[in-house]
């Protein structure tokens, strides 16, 4: 027996695969379930293919395999996020231009992920940056500016002074950027948005989704439904009114102050002629804080007075009117009942400037307490001192305020969401070029579709400086004017990358229609995605873009579906003696040694071995020679013959197997899977195994290590391929534990222990547990009066 030898074997395999197009998803099969397996694609930012990379795509590989060979019809499609800041910095980098790097750095991927062996289908291949692709990116957009899903508005925006550009707020993580880390600041542009804010309710639902619940949470969270009431404040000596937003009307008797924010539209109608000055001052200072500052509740309110007062509509008493940064001008109306008594904030806002607290609520006990303590929607306890409300409970005294100020026409109930529009519009080179022209008095046209795609200059210095790339285009000002006419201009922003990946799953089983973004009885088979699988990073922008963009086009007809992706898997994450593999640490494991040492199967198995696949695991190199002396044993037990000692255990064992790794791959359990494997084997190795066992120990093999399978199957004199066979089942009978041990309770008290057949009838059991431990003492005691015995559980004698 030769010895197995990945480098030669891997490769022979590869090639087969390849050539016989064995993973080509067939898409008008009738015969067979469709499935469609998906993995997150790849940025190809000129970095090889990183450890995260393998122990994310191997599993997902491994899960299709599996998929596959349950009889599902498997489409695995892989693809290239290829717009964007990945690949512009790269390119900045190297000095060459990102449409060149883009092609080499998208073939050494594709190399790369060859070598994985896993079942990709290159045919549906979609790299984000070509033309091909990004004409449907821009005819998404299009679609959504007829829809009046898109609009451009001047708004203070985060700006990246590093990465020179604009950022959504869902790429700012704490004030920072999320790529580069650079404190994000707030710049007043003229710049698209596209109007996620109207899918928040529709967001919001996740019915017939098997998602993880911290995703969903995390979602819910960020798109942050508020349930309360607008209530309406007269202002003294003036015929304008003041609405405040509020989740906790019931406090309405509790208000000593009310506060603005300093961007208000109507303040400075609201300023005092003595308060002038110092609320001009104190405007200034809260424009330069950023909004995570403002809402730090560790740091000391400041405000100052407008010197107006409002009325309270309930009580008629008038409050203060106040100016504070802790009030932000973009939720809510922009300007809040101060209730001290019963928020934290007010409370300090409250000490500091000397401002009365009066309760209006109180718990169950008959405690004051602060909402920041309990949950404002299942609050118990009651109203106080607060008129005709006193003495309801909170709740329903919430409804009855609503209520009456509805009936003043003074509020109304409302919902509030913390979403905000997404803004797609960056002012770098690399992504797909907005399709609007402005026309000589500078009303925006979109592009017609003949024009698509509205292709990306050449003509550009790419390297960023803060103004947009493409504005410095000649050649896209001529291509302007010599379309539309003279006077016209280009738009000349491009599109956050994350528009591209936000439909590329569609595209996927279209990916050559040129005349259609996707075809739509193809997309309506194969979609919903069945199975996708990428990292938890993504919660708040691509996977919730996605469904947005989803949502839209099943809105406007172009789509079957609401929600894209039926089931979500997050993969955990590889560290390095604890910490997060990253280039600036300096610790990222490249696998491209390991693999060319041992085998992209032993590396992806041991990957698996690590952990819980959703867990992840620390990266560490040493057990790697464990799992490549495993796929040796499974090699030499496939080549050799051993004389079976035992045919029924070994039966029993196998069975047992079936039934296991089946179990454990549907919960991601792939350690445990690899596991069960080695122990098979180093049983099968030691007490033999016959040519029918190998052949489905082949199987069961098959979706973890492919190539070794394959080559197995082959040896076992079998046709190719073994990803086209059937999963084996178990005999039901035969992966039930023979043999059970029992405790043998005498008056409720456990006085023996007994290995019984798990079918033994009641005689057996009762016979054999009188002689067990010392049973017999106790039955000996008195007279028994009953005996129970519930197969498999319990024996009882009860003695009198
Ligand atoms: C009075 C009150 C009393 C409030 C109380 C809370 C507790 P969520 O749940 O996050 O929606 N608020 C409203 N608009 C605001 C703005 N633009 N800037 C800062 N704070 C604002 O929070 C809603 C609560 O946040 C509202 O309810 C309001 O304070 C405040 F015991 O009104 B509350």
């Amino acid at each position: 027996m030769a010895g197995y030898t990945p480098s030669e074997i891997e490769k022979k395999w590869q090639k087969k695969w390849s050539e016989s197009k064995l993973y080509q998803a067939d898409l008008s099969d009738e015969l067979r379930l469709k499935y469609y397996n998906l993995v997150m694609f790849p940025y190809p930012s000129g970095d090889k293919l990183h450890v995260g990379h393998w122990y994310n795509f191997g599993p997902a590989d491994s899960w299709g395999r599996y998929m596959r060979m349950k009889g599902y019809n498997v489409m695995q499609p892989m693809g290239f996020d290829s717009f964007g800041l990945p690949a512009e910095n790269y390119a900045i980098k190297t000095g060459v231009a990102p449409a060149d790097s883009i092609s080499t750095n998208v073939e050494t991927m594709r190399k790369q992920m060859s070598v994985m062996g896993a079942m990709w289908d290159w045919d549906k291949e979609v790299v984000t940056s070509s033309a091909e692709y990004y004409k449907w990116t821009q005819w998404v957009f299009l679609e959504l500016l007829k829809a009046g899903l898109a609009y451009k508005k001047k708004a203070a925006v985060n700006w990246c002074d590093s990465c020179k550009t604009v950022l959504a707020n869902e790429q700012v993580e704490d004030g920072h950027c999320e790529r580069c880390k650079m404190e994000v600041v707030k710049k007043d542009l003229k710049q698209w948005f596209l109007k996620i804010s109207d899918y928040a309710e529709k967001l919001l639902d996740y019915e017939g989704l098997d998602w993880p619940e911290k995703t969903i949470r995390m979602q819910k969270n960020w798109i942050g439904k508020s349930t309360g009431c607008d209530v309406s404040w007269r202002v003294k000596d003036s015929d304008m009114i003041l609405d405040t937003f509020t989740t906790t009307v019931d406090t309405i008797y509790g208000v000593t102050f009310v506060v603005i924010s300093p961007e208000h539209p109507d303040l400075d109608s609201l300023v005092t002629n003595e308060n002038k000055e110092s609320v001009d001052k104190y405007k200034q200072k809260a424009l330069k804080k950023s909004d995570i500052d403002r809402m730090d509740n560790t740091k000391s309110k400041t405000g100052v007075a407008t010197g107006s007062y409002v009325i309270n509509p309930l009580t008629g008493k008038e409050s203060p009117l106040w100016v504070a940064d802790y009030v932000l001008m973009n939720y809510g109306t922009g300007v809040v009942m101060g209730v001290p008594a019963h928020d934290q904030r007010d409370k300090d806002f409250a000490e500091q400037y000397g401002f009365e607290v009066v309760e209006s609520i109180e718990n169950e006990k008959g405690e004051s307490f602060v909402y920041d303590d309990v949950d404002k929607y299942t609050v118990k306890g009651k109203i106080i001192d607060s008129g005709e409300f006193t003495g309801m409970g909170i709740l329903e005294g919430r409804t009855k305020i609503t209520e009456t100020l509805a009936k003043q026409g003074m509020g109304k109930g409302t919902i509030q969401y913390k979403l905000r529009d997404w803004l797609i519009s960056r002012q770098r080179y690399w992504g797909a070029p907005i399709p609007v022209v402005y026309d000589p008095e500078g009303c925006a046209h979109p592009v017609p579709d003949k024009h698509l795609p509205w292709v990306l200059p050449e003509d550009v210095e790419f390297m960023p400086d803060g103004t947009s790339p493409l504005a410095r285009s000649e050649e896209l000002k001529k291509r302007t004017e010599k379309i539309f006419g003279k006077g016209w201009t280009p738009e000349v922003d491009t599109m956050d990358t994350f528009m591209c990946s936000s439909w590329y799953f569609l595209r996927y089983p279209s990916n050559a229609n040129t005349a259609h973004a996707f075809d739509v009885a193809n997309t309506n088979k194969w979609l919903p995605v069945d199975m996708y699988i990428g990292g938890p990073e993504h919660a708040c922008m691509h996977l919730l873009y996605a469904r947005f963009i989803n949502q839209a086009l099943f809105d406007l007809g172009h789509i079957g579906f609401k929600e894209p992706f039926k089931k979500l898997v997050h993969q955990g994450m590889v560290t390095k003696d604890g910490a997060k593999m990253s280039k600036s640490k300096g610790n990222v494991v490249s696998p491209d040694s390991f693999v060319e040492k041992y085998g992209a199967d032993v590396f992806r198995m041991y990957l698996m071995f690590m952990g819980p696949f959703i867990q992840g695991g620390d990266w560490n190199d040493k057990g790697i020679t464990g799992t490549a002396r495993f796929v040796d044993r499974f090699w030499k037990m496939i080549n050799t013959e051993v004389e079976v000692v035992d045919k029924d255990e070994l039966e029993r064992k196998l069975h047992k197997l079936i039934k296991k790794i089946g179990q454990d791959i549907e919960k991601m359990n792939f350690n445990t899977c690899v596991a069960a494997l080695m122990e098979f084997t180093n049983y099968a190795t030691k007490n033999g195994i016959d040519a029918h066992s190998k052949k489905i120990v082949t199987l069961l093999i098959a979706p973890f290590a492919p190539h070794l399978a394959e080559e197995a199957w082959e040896c076992l004199g079998e046709a190719f391929s073994v990803v086209e066979e059937e999963w084996p089942d178990y005999d039901e009978n035969l992966v039930k534990d023979s043999t059970v041990v029992i405790g043998v309770q005498v008056n409720g008290k456990v006085r023996g222990e007994l290995k019984l057949a798990i079918d033994a009838n009641k005689e057996e059991a009762l016979e054999a547990a009188r002689k067990s431990g010392n049973v017999a003492k106790y039955l000996a005691e008195g007279e028994v009066v009953k005996e129970i015995y519930v197969p498999g559980r319990i024996i009882g004698f009860v003695v009198k």
